[in-house]
């Protein structure tokens, strides 16, 4: 079958075909219900429930779905569904399962999350159960020990460099996005609010600043540690209960691991800038993500390592993981930030700021994200220490 964008009588038409997806929808075609839920950014999304079970559709468009005028590639679907593949061993249920993937619609048929809510929109309403931010940890810190140089032998980071290195389009979406854009004038960054003009333009000026984001953008796109989720913000992020899942992996690509860890801390800092009663919560969920991130990398590196494992004996093999672990805190801290300021001024906002309960309040958290944000892009080459991030943050 040829690409078209798919409506939900297409969809119903395609699954009908399809008796390994069909069986789990159980019934008939005309049975199922078919809702579109589309949220994100850039592609549609169905949920179809049958009698017997529901299927989480999900196809790219061939342009932005927010941004009708602006192209995208539609290969974004095949990276998100080698994303999944590549993890989905170490992360056993911490991610949906994919069922299927159709390579001609560029569509991905996956579990149907049907209990479980945004973690953003959960935030926000306050109905999160504490502690999803150690499951988060834990996942970074899998997929970093199947994926990366660290951890695997060089051929594992090779093949993957082969799968991922095209996914240019998003890749160039981050660059421009994340690491150019805030920085400068730019048609894609909205109109800020009156109030916050000169700390738009203090943020074009700020050569200081510059290179430090500089500095990040090599990093970037030069330190290629490990396969990274590429977009790892609360709005990827879906839960029930205890139950945490990491969705939307489209983005895929190697990495600096901390801007994985960046831009989830970015994501809470910012609901801590729009929220700030709940900093108490907050700081436990930053803690409660570090801890489980380092140790379960530490013990995941104690036993199995990389080539570069292959000289080093137990003294040496600490060194190279608290080395590592410093590495990854640095980067941690700068991508924090630029997700911070990007978020508060750039093309892709986020909905925390919804919080405030008047437009004086919501300057000052805005003002107060870029204050924090810039504080950590320039000063995270010098940090020694999680908590290091947290004061920088007030917490
Ligand atoms: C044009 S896409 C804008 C943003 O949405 C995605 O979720 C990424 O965060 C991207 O930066
Ligand atoms: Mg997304």
């Amino acid at each position: 079958m040829t690409y078209r964008i798919f409506d939900a009588p297409d969809l119903r038409d395609w699954l009908a075909q399809r008796p390994d997806l069909s069986e789990r929808l159980g019934g008939e075609a005309a049975d199922w219900t078919i809702r579109e839920v589309s949220d994100g950014n850039l592609n549609t999304v169905f949920l179809v429930h049958g009698p017997a079970g529901a299927l989480c559709c999900k196809q790219a468009l061939p342009h932005v779905r927010v941004a009708p005028d602006w192209p995208m590639p539609l290969e974004r679907a095949l990276y998100e569904s080698r994303y999944m593949r590549a993890v989905a061993p170490a992360v056993t249920g911490l991610m949906p399962e994919l069922f299927a993937y159709s390579p001609d619609l560029f569509l991905l048929v996956m579990e149907c999350l049907t209990e479980h809510e945004v973690l953003r929109s959960a935030l926000i309403a306050d109905r999160v159960t504490p502690g999803f931010s150690a499951v988060i940890g834990s996942y970074i810190a899998r997929t970093v020990q199947a994926t990366g140089w660290v951890s695997q032998p060089f051929e594992t980071g090779a093949h993957l460099l082969e799968q991922f290195s095209g996914n240019t389009a998003l890749t160039r979406i981050t660059v421009d996005l994340i690491l150019t854009d805030p920085y400068r004038v730019c048609d894609r960054n909205p109109e800020p609010e009156a109030g916050l003009r000169e700390d738009v333009k203090a943020l074009q000026t700020d050569q200081v600043l510059h290179r430090a984001v500089g500095r990040l953008q090599e990093r970037f796109l030069s330190a290629r540690q490990a396969l990274l989720h590429g977009d790892l913000h609360t709005g990827s992020i879906m839960l029930d209960g205890a139950d945490v899942r990491v969705i939307d992996g489209e983005f895929a690509t190697m990495g600096p691991v901390g801007f994985d860890c960046g831009l989830y801390l970015g994501n809470l800092a910012l609901h801590l800038c729009a929220a700030p009663h709940k900093a108490a919560a907050l700081r436990a969920e930053m803690l409660a993500f570090w801890k489980a991130f380092s140790e379960d990398l530490r013990s995941g590196l104690q036993n199995a390592g990389g080539d570069q494992w292959a000289l080093s004996g137990p003294a040496a093999r600490k060194e190279l993981i608290e080395g590592l672990l410093s590495d990854i805190l640095r980067d941690t801290a700068g991508f924090c930030g630029l997700e911070m300021i990007r978020r508060t001024v750039g093309f892709a906002q986020v909905a925390d700021y919804g919080l405030c309960a008047t437009e004086a309040e919501r300057l000052l958290a805005r003002q107060k994200a870029l204050q924090i944000g810039r504080t950590l892009v320039v000063e995270s080459a010098s940090l020694r220490s999680f908590p290091d991030i947290l004061s920088l943050m007030g917490l």
